[in-house]
Order: structure tokens, then sequence, then C-alpha cells
């Protein structure tokens, strides 16, 4: 009889079994039944290497800017979801070995001071920051002799300080100068993946907790961690690592993708956050991105004594439906500048620190001025660009530009840029008449459009954005535009033209090989995102 109604038991189990889907955590699917509650990138366009720190319920994040300047912002949140930029940690020449190339930075509040840590990369390596207010003004460069890039800056309870780099060598420092104090120790191996980078070191019920990145920036990019009762190891793998990627077949159909470089912080209700970056692709396969690595934000759980669990699965969705801290919208900024301010804000970007007498910011007559320098985009140097980050995979930038070159060799317009390639629309004088060019220029290969002839006059130069390609087109006296060329946006992604950047939008001016006796006047300019 028992074993009677064993058997019928088993038979009301098995079809539960079946029926169950698989059980693998990776392939959970988001339940579409509960509200959307924040929507990833929480900071869209090309803000990578995320790290973020919290001052009671104050939040600072920052991120990388290799050529451009000034380099790394810092923004502000209630909610980490709502940002808005305050400052930037480097705005001094001096602050910096001359040329700027700043990869991923941490950032750290300690007793009342904050520390920004990064590395530019081949002038100078690794160094610190600190400011008593985050939007500035940051102290001078306090260099730190450690190899390789990201360097995490660890403040253990005991006071102690510590650095870790991409080579996973930790030692301690003078929080003070800088200076090590301690020999280096190599104290992790990664857990085998390709580019181990991106260390970060926390403190949790008696662990040393050390995350990193592995894999690479693109599409296998995955967050890791390891950890150790004592700070110098052995620290053991988490058997669950990784615990953020879309490199899985689950992760492969996700509209973000090289998810990773992340950090985590306890907010002020105690809830657990990790911010990391991604990227949209506006082709199919295989993925091309314009707008860079933007940063995003999952949810962690993280029970006492166990390993942190990265939104139930390890993924990052456009679409997030977790409860958040209370919502604290910040004012949106409008994409649109008359020129009426006497310095650029804070979203705009030179490459490499500009030569200052090239702009002119007449805030009384509302115009942007750039000279031509004798440097074209692309070459090595400080060319006469000032720019923004693209956000949004559809979009406009319109700008009026008033231009009249004398000579041949000048030129001036709106540019696309990414590493050096770069995608104009742009006025040159060829044989007394004034022409408007799209000049499409990767590596070598350059294009240059069927020119038209313009009219005395301003100038409206449009550049569209519809994800797979961008359009190119002007108008003058307040006639309709008119498209002169169209390119595919893959030659200007990243994926193509190489390095860590996405793409800027900007005004600029050249004149080819010496310095342009005419100047270029923007009367305004406007950025608009298309939902
Ligand atoms: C950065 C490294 C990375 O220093 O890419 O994706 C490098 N992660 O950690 C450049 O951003």
């Amino acid at each position: 009889m028992k074993n009677l109604f064993t058997f019928i038991a088993l038979l009301a189990i098995i079809p539960a079994f079946s029926q169950q889907k698989n059980p693998n955590p990776w392939v959970m699917a988001p339940d579409t039944s509960i509200e959307v509650t924040y929507k990833n990138p929480v900071i869209p366009g090309f803000y990578p290497d995320p790290s973020v720190c919290r001052v009671d319920d104050d939040y600072y994040l920052v991120n990388s800017t290799f050529e451009y300047f000034p380099g790394v912002p810092v923004f502000h949140s209630k909610d980490l979801i709502n940002w808005k930029q305050i400052g930037h940690c480097i705005e001094r020449e001096g602050q910096i070995n001359g040329e700027i190339n700043i990869f991923a930075p941490t950032i750290r509040h300690h007793e009342g001071t904050f520390y920004m840590i990064t590395t530019n990369v081949t002038h100078g390596g690794n160094f610190f920051v600190t400011a008593k207010d985050p939007a500035g003004p940051w102290s001078d460069a306090i260099w730190v002799d450690m190899p390789e890039i990201d360097p995490d800056l660890f403040f253990d309870e005991d006071g102690k300080a510590y650095v870790i780099t991409s080579k996973f060598e930790l030692a301690e420092i003078d929080i003070e100068t800088g200076k090590l104090v301690s020999e280096r120790h190599k104290i992790w191996n990664s857990t085998g993946g390709r580019y181990p980078e991106a260390p970060h070191i926390y403190k949790k019920d008696g662990f040393y907790y050390l995350m990193a990145a592995e894999g690479g920036t693109e599409e296998a990019h995955m967050v890791t961690i390891a950890r150790s009762h004592n700070i110098w190891g052995p620290y053991i793998d988490n058997p669950a690592n990784p615990i953020a990627t879309h490199v899985n077949h689950a992760g492969m159909g996700k509209p973000i993708q090289g998810i990773g470089h992340a950090d985590i912080i306890q907010a002020h209700d105690d809830s657990w956050w990790m911010v990391l970056h991604g990227y949209r692709s506006v082709t199919g396969y295989p993925p091309h991105h314009i707008l860079g690595r933007e940063t995003c934000l999952v949810p962690v759980s993280w029970p006492q004594g166990g390993w942190p669990v990265v939104n139930g699965n390890g993924s990052v969705n456009v679409e997030m439906r977790h409860q958040t801290l209370p919502l604290v919208p910040v004012k949106e900024k409008s994409g649109r500048t008359d020129f009426d301010f006497p310095k650029p804000g804070l979203d705009w970007n030179y490459i490499q620190p500009p030569q200052q007498d090239n702009f002119l910011f007449d805030a009384k007559e509302g115009h942007l001025i750039i000279t031509g320098s004798e440097l074209q985009i692309g070459e090595k140097g400080n060319p006469s660009f000032i720019g923004r980050r693209l956000t949004d995979i559809q979009f406009s930038a319109t700008t009026r530009l008033l231009f009249d070159p004398k000579k041949a060799n000048e030129e001036a317009g709106m540019t696309l840029v990414n590493n050096g390639s770069h995608f104009d629309i742009m006025i040159q004088k060829e044989n007394e008449k004034r022409l408007l060019i799209v000049k499409l220029q990767f590596g070598q290969t350059i294009y240059r459009s069927t020119p038209v002839e313009l009219s005395p006059g301003y100038v409206d130069l449009k550049i569209e954005g519809n994800g797979p390609e961008f359009i190119f087109s002007y108008a003058q006296k307040g006639n309709d535009f008119k498209t002169i060329e169209k390119a595919d946006a893959r030659f200007i992604s990243t994926q193509t033209v190489g390095w860590f950047t996405g793409v800027c939008v900007g005004l600029y001016a050249t004149g080819n090989g010496q310095r342009s006796e005419t100047t270029a006047v923007y009367d305004w300019f406007e950025y608009k995102g298309i939902e």
C-alpha cells in the first residue's frame, strides 16, 4: 500500500518537473508583468568604465575620457538613476603630463576628501587627485608608482590605503604622498579570461572581495569576483563566476552588449547596486556601436557571508523592473546652445588641452568663433575642434555657420569624430567658389561628395543619425534642408576605427597645414535625441 502511495506521488511530481523550464538562472527572462522602474543606460553616450562612491545619500560617479579634455566627468545623483554632471576631475593642463590619455578611474570618499585615481596612459601612468568638493577644484596629480592601468584605491577600516591595478599587484600607499609603503604583491591571477583588468576591493562580513573585469571590452566582457580573509590573499574564486556577462547564449540577444567593468555600491537604504558599462549596437550582425560604452545600473543582492548576485542572473536589461531608491529626477538639459555664455558647458570637450586662442566664446554676440590651426582632425595634437558626445542612436545635430574662406586651405564645418576618423559637412573655397562638401575620412581613405556651390550668407548644417546611417544636409536663407550625402554608420563605429571612445559631434575649423586667416563663426548649435 505504502509503495502504491509513493508511486502515485511520483506520478504527480514527474509532470511538474518535466514542465519546469531550464532551471539555469542564465536563461531567466525578466517578468514583464512587473512595471518598468527605470531604463538603461542611466548615462547614455560614451561614458565608460564607471566608478561610484556615496556620501550619505549623495552619489558621485566618474568615467574614463581618453584624449578628450577636460577629463573624467563627475556626475551627481540622489537615486543612482538620474545623474547630472557637476564638473571634471581634470580641467587644468598642469594636472597632466602634456598629452591626455585617461583610462579607467576609481572615485572614493574617505574622511571628508574625495579621491579619483586613474592612469594617463603613456604620459605619466597612475596618479590620483583629491577634492573637498567633487564639483572641483581638484588637486594637482599625486603620482603612484604602480604598473599598468585601472588603479583602484581601497581604504581599510584601520586607516591603511591600498592601490591595486590591472596587474593585480597590491601595495599599501601613503595617501598624502602617493609613495608605496609596502612591496607590491600579486594577489590574484584572475579566472583565466582575456584582458583581466578593472579591479576594485571591497570589505564585507570579514571578507576582502576583489572584483574585476575579464574577457576584453567587447562581446566576451564579464565581471568576476574572488574573496579572502586577508587583503594579501589567498583569494578564492566565486564558484558562480562570472557574476555579470552577456557572453553567453542568454545574453546574446540583449540590446546592451559587452557588459563589464563594474563598481559596486551600498545605497543609503542598505540596498546594493552595480554600475557597469555596455554598448548598444546600430547594426545587425556583427554588432557595431557608435555611442561608445555607456553607464548602466543593476541591482545586486549580497547576502551576509555570501557572494553578490547581479540582477538575478548576471544580465543588464534596457527596461529594469526592480525597486529603486526614491527617484529624484534632474532637470533635462537643453540640447540647444546660442553661445551666450563665456565658456563651454560641461558636456563640451576638446581633443587634447586646446590652444585657447583658437576658440573665442563671444557671449555678447552669442557666437563661438573658431580659428583653424594647421592641424586636421585625426592628426596628433589639439585640432581646432570642440564637441559633445552622441547620446542617442537616433539624433539630429544642426548648426548655423558664418564662414567665407579667403583661401583654398581654409575649411570649417560640423563633424562626427571617433578615434581620428571623421565625417564632415564643411565649407571650402575652390576657384573663387564657396563650396559645401561632405568629406568622409576613415584612416587613409577619404571620400568627398560632389560639391554644392553656396550662395552668400550663413549656412545651416545638419547631421542626422537613424541608426545604421548618417544623413548630411544643408539649408540657406531659411529654405528646407537638402540632403547631399549619406554614410554607413559602421565606418565610424568603434569596432571599425578601434580604441575605446564613442562618436562625438562637433564644430571645427582647420587651415590644412597652416593657420587659417579667416575665422569660422558659429551662431548656435542644437542636438536632439529622437526616442
Ligand atoms: C579600461 C579597461 C576597460 O581601462 O577598457 O572595459 C579599458 N574595460 O578596464 C579602457 O576603457
